[in-house]
């Protein structure tokens, strides 16, 4: 502990990953290392852009749409870019997914040994009314003799290296794992950090929160159906569960993360696979649920990161959250 109430030993991101890479000992070579710093420059940068995004007016739309055809919002183009260029940059990444690119970009000009995923701006509908959006992203290792294609990221979730997401909200939060649990960042803007603040997070085993766009409720299934209205009845305690939706994935997953619950996005009669990306958005918010000891699964009750993606934009219904609550889920949906 430092002098008076200011701590002066504060373990910075940096830090955190150097530590980390020791631990794997002389075999490590330190090129996820390199990697995970060009993200965090990602994060910052789109992190500082959307600060001041009202003030510099690149509010509203910018006039094209997505590989899947959303309007594309300006800060939606503007983090792409970003994420692209330190990416590029970084010469340790060979390929990279977002989920505004139709296509998967080839570094040609990189040696770089990992392919990267991610949403750029995840729930950008809400950033308007400047409501919590973040960048999630996961992290695979090309496979052995791979110069680069798209098998290396048509692989399941247990095969990523690395994922998790930034939450751009009132702080910016930074969610981590490396298969070694999951560590928890916030940025010192001053400082232009990320600072250790959850160390070795663990998601509660319980909690009476549910989180889901239950304006889709007439196309769910009878067994969806019928578990939200469990929810609804008066529990043990006397109680029946709260319901917390903000539309924005990052910030539902990471309340959940914190304070525990159920977070889904089902598929239903109207969109059969839901709304959510396998790759970028499923995988590493699985990963990262089971790290903290939480779990993951699909609308069979799967687990999802035992999907083997056929598409690189590919949807799955999802459900994750605290392990006692997806167990609950699963006595209505029986794998
Ligand atoms: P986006 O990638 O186009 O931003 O959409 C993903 C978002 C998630 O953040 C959120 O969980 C979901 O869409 C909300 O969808 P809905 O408005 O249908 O509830
Ligand atoms: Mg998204």
């Amino acid at each position: 502990n430092g002098a008076g109430t200011v701590q002066t030993d504060l373990i910075t991101l940096t830090r955190f990953i150097l530590q980390e890479q020791q631990k794997v000992g002389p075999k490590a070579t330190g090129e996820l290392t390199l990697l995970l710093n060009a993200l965090q420059f990602a994060f910052k940068f789109i992190a500082h852009t959307i600060r001041r995004a009202e003030l510099v007016n690149l509010i509203g739309l910018a006039g094209v749409q997505n590989a899947t055809g959303d309007d594309q919002k300006k800060l939606d183009v503007i983090g792409d870019e970003i994420f692209i260029n330190a990416m590029k940059a970084s010469g340790n990444v060979k390929l990279l997914v977002s989920e505004e690119q139709e296509d998967l970009i080839v570094f040609e000009s990189s040696n770089g040994n990992y392919a990267v995923v991610c949403d750029p701006i995840d729930g950008s509908s809400n950033l308007d009314a400047g409501v919590s959006v973040g960048t999630i992203f996961g992290v695979y290792r090309l496979l052995p003799g791979s110069s680069g294609t798209i098998k290396d990221v048509l692989r399941s979730g247990t095969e990523m290296v690395s994922a998790g997401y930034t939450m751009y909200g009132a702080s910016a939060h930074l969610m981590l794992t490396t298969g070694h649990g999951v560590n928890g960042f916030t940025l010192d803007t001053h400082l232009g950090e990320f600072i250790l603040t959850y160390p070795d997070l663990r998601i509660p085993h319980s909690r009476a929160i549910y989180s889901v766009n239950e304006g889709n409720s007439f196309y769910w299934s009878d067994e969806i159906k019928a578990y939200l209205a469990s929810l609804k009845e008066p529990q043990s305690n006397g109680k029946p569960y709260s319901a917390r939706y903000i539309g924005s994935m990052v910030a539902d997953v990471h309340r959940t993360l914190l304070y525990g619950g159920i977070f889904g996005y089902p598929g239903d009669s109207k969109s059969k696979n839901g709304k959510l990306r396998v790759l970028y958005e499923c995988f590493p918010m699985a990963f990262l649920l089971e790290q903290a000891g939480g779990l993951a699964v699909n609308d069979r009750g799967e687990q999802i990161s035992h999907i083997v993606p056929k598409q690189i934009h590919e949807r799955s219904g999802i459900w994750l959250g605290s392990k006692g609550e997806i167990e609950k889920l699963l006595t209505f949906i029986k794998p």
